[in-house]
């Protein structure tokens, strides 16, 4: 019998997104279990006690914590299941492990900054996150997806940030739409896919969160 997989996620987590649709592409059957970060459960701070945070993938007695590895793992445990994630040649990896970190060290970090700030700090956040949008745009170029052809590991990396771009807690404008159109182009490629349109958030819950998150950091 194969090995069981569980999930350890929370719905908002771009993290836990990452390993979902990775799962949903290889087609792996696993189990999912949501999180309530605010009391953590016994077995994520088993599982994951260096950072105590989700996503955490369970695969029979393997514990694989942090989001970028759990996507590669994923890769290669099921190597013979297609899609292939990783691009197969060692320059075009290491480039797409270069701009998974991009977009790991520079989204979340912008994106997070647009809705726990206000005024002129908020501009200076919504400015930094066009920029890197726009560098991501350059890279993916004339290409369908990151991965090139096939949609590939920075694909699986970005895409939960997709529906973070039309709500107004990002830019409240079409200004992602005109400024990089081959992203959003991008996005709704992505959103073809069901292991990305059905692991995304709806974005009117997600804008509820939100608001419910700016309301309790006071920046409303
Ligand atoms: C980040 C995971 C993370 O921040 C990864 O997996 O790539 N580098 C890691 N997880 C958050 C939820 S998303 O905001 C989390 O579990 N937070 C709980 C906490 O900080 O207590």
């Amino acid at each position: 019998m194969a090995d069981e997989v569980i999930l350890l996620g929370f719905w908002t987590s771009p993290f836990g997104m990452r390993a979902r649709i990775a799962l949903a592409e290889k087609g792996i059957e696993y189990e999912y279990k949501e999180e309530n970060l605010a009391d953590k459960s016994l077995l994520l701070l088993k599982s994951n006690p260096i950072h105590k945070k989700i996503p955490v993938l369970i695969h029979g007695e393997k514990i694989i914590c942090e989001s970028l590895t759990i996507v590669q793992y994923i890769d290669e445990a099921w190597k013979g299941k297609s899609p292939v994630l990783m691009p197969a040649d060692p320059y075009e990896r290491a480039n797409a492990r270069f701009w998974a970190d991009f977009v790991d060290k520079k989204i979340y970090d912008c994106g997070s900054r647009i809705w726990k700030s206000k005024g002129e700090a908020q501009e200076v956040a919504k400015k930094e996150f066009l920029e890197c949008l726009k560098l991501l745009e350059g890279e993916l170029g004339e290409k369908p997806y990151f991965g090139g052809e096939s949609f590939g590991y920075v694909d699986v990396v970005f895409a939960p940030y997709a529906c973070w771009f039309h709500t107004d807690y990002v830019h409240g404008n079409s200004i992602i739409e005109e400024e990089c159109p081959k992203l959003i182009a991008w996005v709704k490629r992505c959103m073809e896919k069901e292991s990305v349109s059905k692991t995304l958030p709806d974005p009117v819950k997600l804008h509820e969160f939100v608001g419910g998150l700016k309301k309790k950091y006071g920046v409303e």
